[in-house]
């Protein structure tokens, strides 16, 4: 690359946005190949594609034919290895835009002028499955945003669980080895409910918080637009006095945080293993663009040691009542990639990758990844120019004396390449920190070489307690539900007694209710000590609207086509997305003369796929499998604590289903304003007073 930075947009000129500098940078590489000549790769056009070089019809393959084996040898190497955790991920473009000028805490300048606007690339991951595997596990997501600044690229690596299993990365080695599928038969795949993951937990007590987080509902979300991000990690904020501030980073969904209940992302599992990656691409491309606001938690350092748990503890979350979460900027993914490969399978995030004003702090957790991260990508990426994959490049051009190396893709010219020189008058040469060179904080440190950790980290239980006092009742419910499946999968009895013995710390009724329900002795213990509770901590005080919600409206032969033709206008004005599911694609019949298209059927849809069914009524020619389609929808749903609005003509069904009437059903001819009530009830998402066993 040549010349200065590709210029940044503006947040003035709406134009811009969609032309920010990296979409600009990318442009240089991108080919289409629509309507060109197949060449080979040394552009040399072939005659044909079909058949390879033979002497004869029926004769031998000929050796001679590079066409052939130059498109069999790139083809027999197509594969990288998969990221070793987070393989399963999906990605796409987008833009931050300051709302806050953080000067006075930091020298960062993407973080200085109000409505400045940083691209960035965000790639949202599972952590355990292999890259395959299905998108609704029950596990922790990667929510890793690059920030293409003008300072180089910046780099937010984060989950969407505040905390971690572990406190020094020492072990993270052994917490992978645990959870991934077991060596001698390679199941599960992408679940922890297996023996070593369990042995791993009870054996590693450190990891009680983490636990009681992804046993909640947090572990399966209904998509990547509605979960929160975390840095987890405590850095550092550095203004240009060089006083430094701990700071902790937020990622809050607009539309608010929600989740799937477990028989739904089970069940998702089968009927579209991809369906967190469909959301987020068909969320784009509809141009609901999601969008997530940056908070910042922000300690001075002289109040390092005010808190009853150590805040260098990746196991420990800031309780936002106690260190408010202050807003400063929001993101906004607007673009999908234009190929999987080449951008979110090659794009290497690293927590080492800062800029100016953002630097690290001791957590021993953080230190180790940012010695692993780099690592990996050699492997991955296949030797040390991966900066320079076009996904990877920052917007400005680096300069300095790495040379030679695997796909090697720049051109440096001049004879030097070392510093210092005389030849090249000393270039390139650092910038003074006072010029925007990176300078890292000059923290007093002082100890001796020890191979231990801190006391300050041993309190395991308190804050797992403090989540277990958040939650809703329904939520602790879900809680024990998980632990029930994930420790009844242990086939180890004794590794059964050790979680339940363990989660006793947290909740001696938690841990009794376990016990029951994975038949080993109920525990003794007293459990930690703290009636504390963080209301921020819990789901239900999230934020609920309708705009986004999927629904799907079922319709037969005859359908009433002035009721459906008015749902489908006012659930649209919401910005609600609509499916129209009945027993064949294509035109549908209604009444006065009306038609429908419907675009799923019975059995290329599933309840379980849309966040509300409306249930429009018709009928079929085989009106015995179409009642029985009708009435699986209508049970799912019930089922799924999600609302269900049934038209006069549909609300036949209510008397053969377990449907009972009560919060969430919404009948036409019961309210006064059946599309407003609907909609209100959409927004609310699940109606956990529902008692589905009646
Ligand atoms: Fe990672 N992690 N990690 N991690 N991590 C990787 O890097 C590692 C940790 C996170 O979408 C790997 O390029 C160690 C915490 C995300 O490409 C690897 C430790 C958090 C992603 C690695 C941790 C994360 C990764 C695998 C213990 C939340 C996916 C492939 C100290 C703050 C990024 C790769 C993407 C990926 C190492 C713990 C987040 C092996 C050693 C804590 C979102 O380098």
């Amino acid at each position: 690359m040549k010349g200065d930075c590709v210029k940044h947009s503006t947040g003035n000129n709406p134009e811009m946005h969609n032309q920010n500098a990296k979409q600009r940078q990318l442009g240089e590489y991108r080919v289409n190949n629509y309507g060109k000549p197949l060449t080979t790769n040394q552009s040399l056009k072939v005659s044909g594609d079909e058949n390879s070089l033979k002497a004869g019809v029926r004769g031998p393959t000929l050796l001679e034919d590079f066409h052939l084996r130059e498109k069999i040898t790139h083809f027999d190497h197509e594969r990288i290895p998969e990221r070793v955790v987070h393989a399963r991920g999906y990605a796409a473009h987008g833009e931050f835009v300051l709302h806050k000028c953080m000067k006075k805490y930091t020298t960062a300048k993407f973080l200085h002028e109000v409505g400045k606007v940083t691209p960035l690339f965000t790639r949202f991951s599972t952590v355990v499955g292999s890259r395959g595997s299905t998108e609704t596990a029950r596990d922790v997501r990667g929510f890793a945003v690059k920030f293409y600044t003008e300072e180089g690229n910046y780099d937010l690596v984060g989950n969407n669980i505040p905390v971690f299993f572990i406190q020094d990365a020492i072990k993270f080695p052994d917490l992978i080895h645990a959870a991934k599928p077991e060596p001698q038969n390679e199941f599960p795949q992408a679940a922890t409910a297996h023996d070593t993951f369990w042995d791993f937990v009870a054996n590693n007590q450190e990891s009680a918080h983490m636990i009681m987080w992804t046993m909640s509902d947090r572990a399966i979300p209904v998509n990547f637009r509605k979960m929160q991000g975390f840095g987890v990690h405590t850095f550092r904020f550095v203004n240009s006095e060089g006083k430094a501030h701990f700071v902790k980073f937020h990622w809050k969904p607009r539309l608010g945080i929600h989740s799937l209940v477990w028989d739904e992302a089970q069940k998702i599992g089968g009927k579209d293993p991809d369906f967190h990656r469909r959301d987020l691409y068909e969320s784009i491309e509809a141009k609901n663009y999601p969008k997530y606001d940056l908070g910042v938690q922000i300690i001075r350092e002289e109040d390092e040691f005010m808190f009853d748990f150590d805040i260098l503890d990746a196991t420990k979350i800031w309780p936002e009542e106690i260190v408010p979460v202050e807003i400063i900027g929001t993101m906004t993914l607007n673009r999908n990639v234009d190929n999987v490969f080449a951008e979110t399978e090659q794009v290497a995030f690293h927590p080492g990758n800062v800029v100016p004003g953002i630097d690290f702090t001791n957590d021993p957790l953080l230190q180790g990844r940012l010695f692993s991260y780099l690592d990996t990508q050699l492997l991955r990426l296949g030797g040390p120019n991966f900066a320079e994959i076009p996904i990877n490049r920052p917007v400005c051009p680096f300069h300095n004396n790495q040379r030679d190396g695997f796909s090697r893709q720049r051109i440096d010219v001049g004879q030097v390449s070392y510093h210092k020189n005389s030849l090249a008058d000393n270039t390139p040469s650092p910038t003074p920190v006072d010029k925007g060179g990176y300078e890292h904080y000059q923290e007093k440190v002082e100890g001796h070489v020890i191979r231990a950790g801190s006391p300050s980290f041993d309190d395991h239980f308190s804050q797992a307690r403090l989540f277990w006092n958040s939650m809703a009742p329904y939520e602790k419910q879900h809680i024990i539900d998980a632990f029930s499946f994930e420790v009844g999968k242990v086939q180890s009895q004794s590794v059964r007694q050790q979680v339940v013995d363990m989660f006793c710390h947290v909740d001696s009724g938690l841990s009794a209710a376990i016990a029951n329900a994975v038949g080993v002795k109920p525990p003794e213990c007293t459990p930690a000590d703290t009636t504390a509770s963080s209301p921020a901590l819990s789901m239900e005080n999230t934020v609920f609207v309708p705009e986004t919600l999927k629904v799907a409206i079922l319709i037969g032969e005859g359908f009433d086509s002035a009721v459906i033709r008015n749902a489908v206008q006012s659930l649209r004005n919401e910005s609600v997305t609509i499916d129209i599911v009945s027993e064949k694609l294509g035109t549908i019949k209604g009444t006065a003369g009306k038609t429908a298209i419907a675009n799923q059927t019975f059995i290329t849809a599933s309840p379980v796929l849309y966040d509300s069914i409306l249930v429009g009524g018709g009928a079929s020619n085989n009106s015995a499998e179409f009642d029985s389609n009708m009435k699986n929808y209508i049970e799912e749903t019930w089922k799924h604590y999600k609302p269900i609005a049934f038209t006069t003509e549909g609300s036949r069904y209510i008397a053969e289903t377990s449907v009972q009437e009560g919060p969430g059903i919404i009948v036409e001819k019961k309210v006064d304003d059946f599309y407003c009530a609907y909609i209100n009830a959409l927004a609310k998402q699940r109606f956990w007073e529902r008692n589905i066993y009646k």
